[in-house]
C-alpha cells in the first residue's frame, strides 16, 4: 500500500499530537525529529518481526557479526531512503514549511567506534540488510561515544560525548530486558569430575547483567530488517545488596561506559579486556540460547550459526563458545572444537603490530579464569598436534600462549576456518609477512575481501545533486545496483554531462564554504581546489607529509608573492587517540600553520588551511561531496585498505595516492591516467627494512628544499609550536623518519604539480572525475558482503528486492 503525501501529513500530525501534545507550528526540531523517528520505527517494526520469524521458521543459517566498534552515524535519512519514504517525507515537509535537513541534524551521531573498522561494520550492516542476508550485529552500547574533539589554542581537547543524553537520544533502540543474560567475571574456578564431563565450580565470581538494546538495520527497498544488538552492563537484581555505594555500582556500569578512543596504543587495559569478554559472553550465550530454543541438535550448531570476529577484540568468542559447548552442553572436546572452528571466521584490519592484541596470563586469569583454562588447553592441543611434524620454531611463533602472553590473533586464526585481509595488498602482506607462519600452516584459511562502502549513504544521501545528475544520464537503476554506475563511462565524452559534474562540485563546495565559515570564521573560495585528507590522525597516514607541502607552498609564496598558483584549500578532519602524543603534536602544528597562513594578508586566497573539529560520519557526509582531491598518502604497506579513498572517488574526487591498501585496486580500475600515484611502493619499503639503509638525515642535509621546510618546525617561522615542532623535527631527522616522509617528499611535490596542471584543464578533470565515479562501483559494500556471505559464512539471501510492506500506523 502506497502512502500518499496527504495521508503522511495526517499521520504525522496525529503522532506529533499524541507524543508531544503540540501542533506542527509550535513544535521544535527535536519534537519533529522524535515524531518522525517514532513513525518510521513503528512502520518497519512488523517487517523487523517478520524477518526474524522467517529466519527461525526455515532454520536458515544466520551470521552474528561481533565488533567492538560500530559507527552508524545518523540513521534517520538512511532509514527513510531504504524504506522508500525519503522523497515523500521531504516533499511533505516542504508543504508543511519544515526542513528535513534541519530536523535530521537533531539526531546525535551514534559514534560507537574510532574509525575505519567501525564504519566498515556499519556499512556492512546496511548492505547485509539491503541484500537480504540474515546477519545480525553484536556490540557494546557505550554510554559515551567517541570523544568530542575541540581545538583550544590549536590543541586537541577531548570532551565526553553524552549522546544518550542529547535531545535526540537513541530513538532507534529497543531495550529488551527479557533477553538479558548473566556474564560471570573474575573469581576462581576449579574443575570437578562428573560422570561424563568436568564441571567447573566457581568461587567469588561477579555476576553482571547484560541487557541487550536492539536497533533495526533496515534493508533498501526490500522486506528485510536485521538487528544490531548492543549490550549494556547492569547489576543483577539478585546482587543489588553487594553494591551499597555509588562507587561500587559504578564499577559495573563502567564496563559499558566508554569506548576506548584508541586504535593504536593500548590503554585502560584491564577494563578493555573486561569489555571484550562481556560482549563476547553475552552475545554467545544469547546465540546458543536462541539456537536451542528451536530444537536443533547442539553438536550441529555450525549448520545454522556463523560467528564473525571483526578484528581481534572479539577473539574470545572462540573460547567462550567452547566453554558453553563443554561446560553447559557437555560435548566432547573434539566435537566442540570441530563445531567451533566451523562456526568462527576472522577479519584482520591492520598490520600495525601494536594493534594485534596480547594480554598477560594473569590479566586473563583475573577477568575469567575458566576462559584462560580453555585457551591454555587449545594452545596445548595445538602444540601437541604439530609436535614432530613441523619445525619447533614455527610452533613457538604461532602458539597462542608464549612468554606469559596470550596472542589474540593467534587464538582467532587457530580457532576459525577463515582469516581474511581487507585489500589485495593487505592480504598478500598477511600471507607473506605478518601472518606468514600461519599461512604455511593453514594456506586454505586465508582469503581476501577488499573493503566496500555503502553507496546509498555516501552518494544518494550525502550527495543528492550528483545523484540527480547521474539519474538524468543513465537512469536510476544504479540506486538499486551500484554496478550500473559503470554505464557512466559511455558518457565520458558528453560535454554537457561533464559540465554538469563541474557544476555539482561547485555547488557542493559552496555549501562547504558556508560550513567552514560557520565553524572557523574563515572565508574560503569555492573556486580553489578543495584538497581533502580525512581519517584518523596517525603517523603512518602521514598528515605530516601534507603539512610539509603546505609549508613549502607558503614559503614559495612568501618568497615570490606574484607566484601564479592554482588556489588551494587544504581541508583536514582527524581525531588523535588521547594518549597518542605525537599525533596530537601534528594536530597542533597543522592548526598553527593554518593560523599563520589564513591570517597572512600577502597570501590572500591562494592558500587556506582548514582543520574542521570533531571529524565523524556526519561531517564526512558534508566534506566528501565537496572534495576535488583525495589524499591517500600513507606509507606503502601500512594502510590495510582505507575506505575514505573509495567514498571520495565515488563523489568525483581525484586521488593522490601511494600504492598502499585499496589504492592499488583503485589504480587498477581507473587506470594510470586517472589517478596520481607517487612514492615508495611496498617492495621498496621492505627493501629499506631489509638493508637498513634509509638515512633520513641525508635527505635533510642534501636537499635544500627539505632542509628549509623541516627547519620551519623549529626556527620560529611557525609560531607557538616550540615543543611540538621539535618533537616532529626530531622524528624526521635524528629518529630516522619511521614513515619515510622525507624520502617521499619530492615525489609528492612532483605529483601535486601534475594535479595543478590537470586542474587547469577542467574538461579533462571532469572526465577523470566521471571515470572515478563510475569505477567506484567496484567498491560497493553490497558486493563485498556477498563475498563474505557466499564464501565465508555460507548464508543464503533471504529477501528479494521489492517495496517494503510497511504497516502504516494510520
Ligand atoms: C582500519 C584500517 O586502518 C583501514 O585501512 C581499513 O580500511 C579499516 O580498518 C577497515 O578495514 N583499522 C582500524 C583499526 O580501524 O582499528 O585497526
Amino acid at each position: 500500500m502506497e502512502l500518499t503525501k496527504k495521508e503522511f501529513i495526517a499521520v504525522f500530525k496525529k503522532r506529533l499530537n499524541q507524543k508531544y501534545a503540540i501542533d506542527v507550528s509550535d513544535a521544535c526540531n527535536s519534537e519533529l525529529y522524535g515524531t518522525l523517528c517514532s513513525l518510521v520505527k513503528s512502520s518497519y517494526s512488523a517487517v523487523w518481526r517478520q524477518t526474524w520469524k522467517d529466519f527461525v521458521k526455515e532454520h536458515d543459517k544466520q551470521t552474528y557479526y561481533f565488533s567492538i566498534e560500530y559507527l552508524p552515524g545518523k540513521l534517520l535519512k538512511s532509514n527513510l531512503l531504504n524504506m522508500g519514504w525519503y522523497d515523500l517525507v521531504n516533499s511533505a515537509f516542504e508543504d508543511l514549511g519544515l526542513d528535513l535537513n534541519a530536523i535530521a541534524a537533531v539526531e546525535p551521531d551514534m559514534a560507537l567506534g574510532n574509525g575505519g573498522l567501525g564504519r566498515l561494520a556499519s556499512d556492512f550492516m546496511d548492505s547485509l540488510a539491503s541484500e537480504g542476508y540474515p546477519v545480525n550485529g553484536n556490540g557494546i552500547r557505550y554510554k559515551y561515544g567517541l570523544f568530542k574533539q575541540r581545538f583550544v589554542n590549536g590543541y586537541q581537547v577531548e570532551l565526553p560525548d553524552e549522546w544518550l543524553n542529547s535531545d535526540g537520544g537513541n530513538a532507534w533502540e529497543i531495550r529488551r530486558a527479557s533477553k538479558s543474560v548473566l556474564v560471570r567475571i573474575g573469581g576462581h574456578v576449579r574443575l570437578v569430575q562428573e560422570k561424563n564431563y568436568l564441571k567447573p565450580v566457581y568461587e567469588d565470581a561477579t555476576l553482571i547483567r547484560a541487557v541487550p538494546y536492539d536497533v533495526g538495520m533496515v534493508g533498501y527497498h526490500n522486506n528485510h530488517v536485521n538487528t544490531l544488538r548492543l549490550w549494556s552492563a547492569e547489576i543483577p537484581e539478585s546482587e543489588e545488596s553487594k553494591y551499597p555505594t555509588i562507587e561500587d555500582r559504578r564499577q559495573v556500569e563502567d564496563i559499558t561506559a566508554v569506548l576506548y578512543p584508541d586504535d593504536s596504543n593500548e590503554s585502560g587495559r584491564l577494563l578493555r579486556l573486561k569489555q571484550e569478554y562481556f560482549f563476547v559472553s553475552a552475545g554467545i550465550q544469547s546465540i546458543i540460547r536462541h539456537y536451542k530454543k528451536y530444537g536443533s541438535p547442539i553438536d550441529q550448531i555450525s549448520q545454522e550459526v556463523a560467528i564473525h570476529i571483526n578484528d581481534t577484540h572479539p577473539a574470545m568468542c572462540v573460547a567462550e563458545f567452547m566453554r558453553i559447548l563443554l561446560d553447559e552442553e557437555h560435548l566432547s572436546w573434539d566435537t566442540a572444537w570441530n563445531q567451533t572452528v566451523r562456526v568462527m571466521s576472522y577479519t584482520n584490519h591492520t598490520i600495525m603490530s601494536e594493534a594485534l592484541e596480547t594480554w598477560t596470563v594473569p590479566m586473563l586469569n583475573e577477568i575469567q579464569p575458566r576462559i584462560l583454562q580453555i585457551i591454555a588447553e587449545i594452545d596445548h592441543r595445538f602444540v601437541a598436534a604439530l609436535a614432530g611434524k613441523v619445525d619447533g620454531g614455527l610452533i613457538e611463533r604461532t602458539r597462542i600462549i608464549s612468554a606469559g602472553k596470550v596472542h589474540m590473533a593467534h587464538l582467532a586464526i587457530i580457532g576459525s576456518h577463515s582469516t581474511n585481509g581487507v585489500a589485495k595488498l593487505h592480504t598478500d602482506l598477511l600471507k607473506s609477512d605478518v601472518l606468514h607462519d600461519f599461512y604455511t600452516l593453514y594456506p586454505d584459511r586465508f582469503n581476501n575481501k577488499t573493503n566496500g562502502i555503502a553507496v546509498r549513504r555516501w552518494l544518494q544521501i550525502a550527495n543528492p545533486r550528483l545523484a540527480k545528475v547521474i539519474d538524468q544520464s543513465i537512469g536510476s537503476d544504479w540506486r538499486q545496483d551500484a554496478s550500473q554506475l559503470l554505464k557512466l563511462i559511455d558518457y565520458s565524452t558528453d560535454n554537457s554531462l561533464l559540465d554538469q559534474l563541474g557544476a555539482v562540485k561547485l555547488a557542493n563546495k559552496r555549501d562547504l564554504t558556508y560550513l567552514i565559515k560557520q565553524e572557523t570564521g574563515i572565508t574560503v573560495s569555492p573556486n580553489a581546489i578543495f584538497d581533502v585528507q580525512i581519517k584518523r590522525l596517525h603517523a603512518y597516514k602521514r598528515q605530516l607529509l601534507n603539512l610539509l607541502r603546505i609549508i613549502k607552498l607558503y614559503l614559495d609564496l612568501k618568497q615570490n608573492p606574484d607566484l601564479e598558483i592554482i588556489p588551494r584549500v587544504f581541508i583536514f578532519g582527524a581525531k588523535a587517540a588521547p594518549s597518542y602524543h605525537y599525533a596530537k603534536s601534528i594536530i597542533k602544528c597543522i592548526n598553527e600553520t593554518a593560523n599563520l597562513i589564513n591570517h597572512d594578508a600577502t597570501i590572500q586566497d591562494k592558500l587556506k588551511v582548514i582543520f574542521l573539529e570533531n571529524y565523524g560520519v556526519s561531517l564526512a557526509e558534508k566534506i566528501i561531496p565537496a572534495a576535488d582531491v583525495s589524499e591517500q598518502i600513507s606509507t606503502a604497506s601500512k594502510e590495510a585498505s582505507g575506505t575514505s579513498n573509495m567514498k571520495l572517488m565515488l563523489n568525483g574526487a581525484l586521488t593522490v595516492a601511494t600504492l598502499d591498501g585499496a589504492n592499488v585496486e583503485i589504480k587498477q580500475y581507473v587506470g594510470d591516467d586517472n589517478i596520481f600515484i607517487f612514492g615508495l611502493n611496498k617492495q621498496e619499503v621492505y627493501q629499506y627494512y631489509r638493508d637498513h639503509n634509509y638515512h633520513s638525515l641525508d635527505y635533510y642535509h642534501n636537499n635544500p628544499i627539505i632542509h628549509r621546510v623541516v627547519d620551519t618546525l623549529v626556527d620560529g617561522t611557525i609560531p607557538n609550536i616550540s615543543a611540538e615542532g621539535h618533537e616532529i623535527y626530531d622524528s624526521l631527522t635524528y629518529l630516522n623518519d619511521e614513515f619515510f616522509v622525507l624520502r617521499d617528499f619530492e615525489d609528492y611535490l612532483r605529483v601535486q604539480d601534475k594535479v595543478d596542471e590537470t586542474y587547469r584543464d577542467q574538461h579533462k578533470w571532469n572526465k577523470m572525475s566521471l571515470i572515478n565515479i563510475a569505477k567506484a562501483s567496484y567498491f560497493s559494500a553490497d558486493e563485498t558482503v556477498k563475498r563474505y556471505a557466499e564464501t565465508i559464512w555460507h548464508v543464503k539471501q533471504l529477501s528479494e528486492k521489492g517495496d517494503m510492506n510497511v504497516k502504516y500506523p494510520l
